[in-house]
């Protein structure tokens, strides 16, 4: 049997993850739809506080309202010098009335006291992938390295924190990289390169 599911969900309502994964799945997988192509609005709360706890509960509670496989991203930006903040509240830091830029700003603002040494960062990124039909779920993680800038750097690439991270043996930013430099290191990247297990752990026989 292919373990490939003729239609999967993204289930994120985040622009820049769903754009990212339909550039990185767009050969692997042929029918993938986006939550509002689904007709879904609904944004589930993330009580979980792990990335793998969110993820699954994400990828579970999408499925069922969609009633089709779901795959979920939970993501978060970690840095050292703040005891791993913001961490799996990534989306969430300096309080829910702030954009991307501002949680940016935000960041900035609580490392400026921060030494150029001492400014390591790791993004990490889990896929939960759960079949609604067979009630299997798998997860897969990625994770990269790099370092917080002090001032923003960006060619308009990216999304969330990219004009502020650089990874470790590159000197431009997530943001001036374009998409396919990024995939190729990125997180998600490395998450999505265990596509294959994951997708024989949910749909294989
Ligand atoms: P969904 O839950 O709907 O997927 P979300 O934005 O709330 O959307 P998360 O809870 O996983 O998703 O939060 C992840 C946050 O981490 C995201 O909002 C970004 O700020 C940040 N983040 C994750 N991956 C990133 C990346 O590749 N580049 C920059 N920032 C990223």
């Amino acid at each position: 049997m292919h373990p490939n599911p003729t239609r999967l969900l993204i289930a994120t309502h985040n622009q820049g993850k769903l754009r990212e994964y339909r550039d990185l799945l767009a050969h692997r997988l042929p029918d993938i739809v986006g939550l509002a192509e689904a007709g879904i609005t609904h944004d589930v709360d993330e009580t979980g506080t792990t990335f793998a706890a969110n993820a699954l509960l994400k990828a579970q509670a999408y499925a069922a309202l969609a009633g089709l496989p779901a795959l979920a991203d939970d993501s978060g930006l970690s840095v050292l010098a703040l005891d791993g903040a913001p961490g799996v509240y990534s989306a969430r830091y300096g309080g829910d009335g702030l954009d991307d830029a501002g949680r940016r700003a935000y960041l900035l603002a609580q490392m400026q006291a921060v030494p150029a040494a001492e400014r390591a960062a790791f993004f990490t990124c889990v896929i939960a992938l759960h079949d609604p039909h067979s009630g299997r779920s798998a997860i897969v993680s990625g994770r990269c390295d790099g370092h917080i800038l002090t001032a923003e750097r960006s060619r308009g690439h990216g999304f969330g924190y990219d004009a502020l991270f650089v990874p470790q043996g590159l000197s431009e930013t997530f943001a001036e990289l374009n998409p396919t430099d990024k995939h190729r290191i990125s997180h998600r990247g490395q998450a999505v390169a265990q596509l294959p297990a994951l997708l024989a752990e949910v749909f294989g026989t």
